[in-house]
């Protein structure tokens, strides 16, 4: 049974009321998790309040240390938080090991760098010097969703406590179990307790009591376009922080000069790890006319080799979507483009058997306006679509609501400059994907977000930027 952790008490509901928490690979109730309400998000912000002022008053150098012991203590339980998380989403404890937690001890140790070892900002007058200071935000509400869950959450926590913010989370309800692990270790790790709390239960009520809390002056989400939207509604008029990091209907674009031995891979990976829920996959592959139907047939070869099953399988790349539910979501966009004249060229069958498996699907045959093309389906389906030019290339890229990420493929390193450039994407990878330098500025265009996290990116997001104009002594 899995706990609200509020001042360093793992505590229930203060309903009594619980969640079912469904092990995706298998359909089972594997535990239960509060249902929180407002009442919970109360008792969170307030123990958090009450905690934020002496964790400010430790200073950045002791607040990192306590983030670079954490990430002592994660990276000794690799084995363990990676068991658990593959347990809670079905993803392959294969990428859990190697992508999800090593990422939370990275996020972990390089905000706590960066923290620590920010220069002094000082602009001189005449008779006075301008002194840049950090302060807190105060109490800062981070909402993640099921799809990374500690790997989210560590980006968005490790700056927030460095500097020197109280936070209340509330994870996804579907994915609740690393969360409560990670507030625990942190404890152990030295910070103390109150200045880190998870508040369990639906977005529609736990989540949305903390958005319109008012002693929560900054909150940071990443979730779907449609949610994202609501948080706005919300938050906006209460004039908080908001950082919104939203949907992708990202393109890979194949340029006929590309490598094939690299672009092959590399968009299979692009579009399917995760079983394609990660807002950076890209789901809409744009492939030259000269080599479309080499690229597709090899592209098919490349996706028969992945193993698809039991996520605690290692040799296991494709495990199960999130849910039922978000299985059905998936199939119906296939099944319907298919109905509407699309090319099923491979998967497009739900799986027997329990658990929301769903396999590799490619798609061809779509027009651009089509509902596949234009929504986040955020399972492991892509279509393929050819171009003749550079010119339809950008704009059958650009011709979506979505402005997230983008991966293109060429070996003509003037081309992708201008087409990268071109692109309305906040992020573009040129013959690679999720390649990730956590110093650059991560966020999207258009309906993919609002505002920019990563870097100091996220250290002005998790403080007020004051100056102190100070006269010479
Ligand atoms: O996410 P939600 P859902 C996309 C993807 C997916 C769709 C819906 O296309 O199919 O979103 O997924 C909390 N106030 N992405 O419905 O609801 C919720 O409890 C405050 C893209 O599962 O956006 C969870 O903690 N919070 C994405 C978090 O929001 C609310 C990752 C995200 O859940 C709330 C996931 C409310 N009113 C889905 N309603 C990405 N950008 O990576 C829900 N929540």
């Amino acid at each position: 049974m899995i706990q609200n952790h509020i001042g360093g008490q793992k505590l229930p509901a203060a309903s009594g009321q619980t969640l079912d928490d469904i092990e995706p690979a298998t359909d089972r109730v594997w535990t239960t998790i509060p249902d929180s309400d407002a009442l919970d998000v109360d008792v969170a912000v307030a123990a958090a309040k009450a905690a934020q002022p002496a964790w400010a008053q430790l200073g950045v150098a002791a607040r990192c240390d306590v983030l670079q012991q954490a990430a002592v203590l994660l990276e000794q339980r690799l084995d363990a938080f990676a068991a658990l998380e593959s347990r809670d989403t079905g993803k392959p404890v294969s990428l859990t090991t190697a992508t999800d937690i090593p990422r939370a001890v990275a996020n972990l140790r390089f905000f706590a760098d960066l923290a620590r070892n920010e220069p002094e900002e000082r602009h001189a007058m005449d008779t006075h010097t301008n002194l840049t200071h950090r302060a807190p935000v105060g109490v800062v509400g981070l909402i993640t969703p099921w799809n990374l869950p500690l790997y989210l959450l560590s980006w968005k926590l490790a700056p927030a406590l460095a500097m020197g913010n109280a936070v209340v989370a509330k994870p996804s309800e579907l994915t609740p179990a690393t969360a409560d692990a990670l507030a625990s270790l942190l404890e152990e790790a030295g910070l103390p307790p109150g200045v880190f709390n998870v508040v369990h239960g639906l977005g529609a009520k736990a989540g949305d009591a903390l958005v319109r809390h008012p002693a929560v002056q900054a909150i940071s989400f990443t979730g779907g376009t449609a949610t994202g939207k609501m948080v706005a509604a919300a938050a906006a008029p209460m004039f908080k922080k908001l950082s919104l990091e939203l949907g992708g209907k990202n393109p890979a674009v194949v340029f006929a000069d590309s490598d094939l031995d690299v672009a092959v891979p590399g968009v299979a990976r692009a579009a399917f790890t995760n079983q394609g829920q990660v807002c950076l996959c890209s789901s809409r592959i744009l492939v030259e006319a000269s080599i479309y139907d080499a690229f597709r047939n090899r592209l098919m070869a490349e996706v028969a080799t992945w193993k698809h099953g039991d996520p605690g399988d290692p040799t296991v790349r494709l495990g199960s979507l999130i849910s039922q539910d978000h299985r059905d979501k998936v199939a119906g966009y296939v099944d319907r483009a298919a109905e509407s004249g699309a090319r099923v060229l491979c998967g497009g069958q739900k799986q027997d058997g329990p658990g929301a498996f769903y396999p590799i699907t490619l798609i061809d045959g779509v027009a651009q306006s089509d509902p596949i093309v234009q929504e986040e389906v955020f399972g492991p389906v892509a279509t393929l679509q050819p171009f003749s030019d550079e010119a339809e290339a950008l704009r059958l890229a650009n011709d979506v609501p979505y402005g997230l990420a983008a991966t293109v493929w060429t070996t003509d390193a003037a081309k992708a400059q201008r087409f990268s450039e071109g692109l309305e994407t906040g992020m573009v990878w040129v013959n690679d994907w999720l390649k990730r330098d956590l110093r650059v500025p991560f966020g999207g265009m258009k309906q993919s977000g609002v505002g920019r996290e990563g870097g100091t990116h996220s250290l002005d997001f998790y403080s007020e930027l004051r100056n102190l104009c100070l006269e010479n002594p």
